[in-house]
């Protein structure tokens, strides 16, 4: 079994499995020259595309595991609210959601039509990987955040309001977006990854209680399907850990994937064993020099020393304006601290 499956399923043992988030994107100088001859959306659709941005990385750096290349935006794109990316402003949705009767007219279309080349770029990428497979969606209320806002927004606003003053519809789209996520992921297994990573990036714009009514209901029906149905790991990855982590980790994941706003030893005391944990270097660190990135990494795997269900990533995605020379002194640190002696 692969190092990155021990560690989701609590039994691993010497170094720790490592990937990391936004792994394949723009800090990669190949990927900004491929980038350079087709647009985003492009890229995400074709298979081949696909299968060679996704193993960019993993020919720089040992890397415990690859993630699928594609984005969380690619499931209000087959719902038909128009999807586009402009160069520095992020995505774009043209026809943003503004009315309840918006959210009752949204289709749920067929993956298998809508989203069929997510399948085929999978099968064409698995015979030629030597490491797991992550594949990922959106967690309901992020991917709600992106078709109500239009695009990024650093308070979700809009977003807020419409759940305060109109929780039914506002339930009603969570419930859209979870069946279409399920059948995704389902479509996802099918064709072969070996877990799924849940990114719920937005929720620490949310208090606890919002959590409890909005997100968890949601998370908890994506994470039984993927684990009793499709039969694969499952990662619950959000912002705003410090306040999140613990009410993720209830609702019984194989691990929860922290930020920096919490310590992880700590953290590990309070939840159930059978969780794993990954995270959580700061992506800034990765901005600094080798000598930082050393020190900064060691300390964390320090602290998780001989945890079997240990996973070190980045506490959000990776920067593109990282140099390549410090993720390399990561992936070096991670190797060279801790790596695999008899036990
Ligand atoms: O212009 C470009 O070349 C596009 C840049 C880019 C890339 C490389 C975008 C646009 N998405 C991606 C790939 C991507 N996105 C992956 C696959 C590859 C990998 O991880 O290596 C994944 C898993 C995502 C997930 C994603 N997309 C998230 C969740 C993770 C996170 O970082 O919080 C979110 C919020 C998105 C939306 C999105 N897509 C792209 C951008 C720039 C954004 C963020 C916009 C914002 O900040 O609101």
């Amino acid at each position: 079994m692969h190092k990155l499956i021990r560690a989701l399923t609590a039994c691993n043992h010497g170094r720790p499995p490592l990937w990391l988030m936004r792994q394949a994107g723009r800090y990669l100088p190949e990927y900004k020259a491929l980038r350079a001859k087709h647009s985003f959306l492009e890229m995400c659709h074709n298979p081949e595309l696909v299968a060679e941005v996704t193993q960019m990385p993993l020919r720089h750096f040992a890397l415990d595991a690859a993630i699928l290349f594609s984005d969380i935006l690619v499931i209000p794109e087959a719902m038909g609210v128009g999807l586009s990316f402009d160069e520095g402003k992020g995505p774009i949705i043209a026809r943003p959601l503004k009315t309840a009767q918006d959210i009752d007219r949204l289709p749920i279309p067929d993956v298998s039509d809508a989203l069929g080349y997510v399948s085929e770029g999978i099968r064409y990428l698995i015979p030629q990987l030597k490491v797991p497979l992550l594949g990922f969606c959106g967690a309901p209320f992020t991917v709600a955040s992106y078709m109500i806002e239009g695009g990024s927004s650093r308070d979700l606003r809009k977003t807020k309001l419409w759940m305060l003053q109109d929780p039914a519809s506002f339930h009603k789209l969570l419930d859209k977006i979870t069946d279409m996520s399920i059948s995704y992921l389902h479509m996802q297994a099918r064709a072969g990854v070996q877990a799924i990573q849940i990114f719920d990036s937005w929720v620490h714009v949310l208090t606890p209680v919002q959590f409890d009514a909005f997100v968890a209901p949601c998370l908890k029906k994506i994470v039984d399907a993927v684990k009793n149905h499709m039969k694969i790991p499952v990662i619950l990855f959000s912002r705003g850990s410090a306040a999140f982590a613990t009410r993720l980790a209830a609702l019984a994941p194989s691990a929860v994937s922290v930020d920096w706003s919490i310590d992880i030893p700590s953290l590990r005391r309070e939840i159930p064993r059978g969780v794993s944990l990954q995270g959580n270097l700061d992506p800034d660190i990765l901005l600094t020099s080798p000598s930082i990135v050393r020190k900064e990494a060691a300390r964390i795997l320090e602290s998780m020393d001989k945890d079997p269900g240990f996973i070190f990533n980045l506490g959000h995605g990776i920067l593109p304006e990282t140099p390549l020379e410090n993720v390399r002194a990561l992936v070096e640190t991670v190797h060279e601290l801790s790596d695999d002696k008899p036990q």
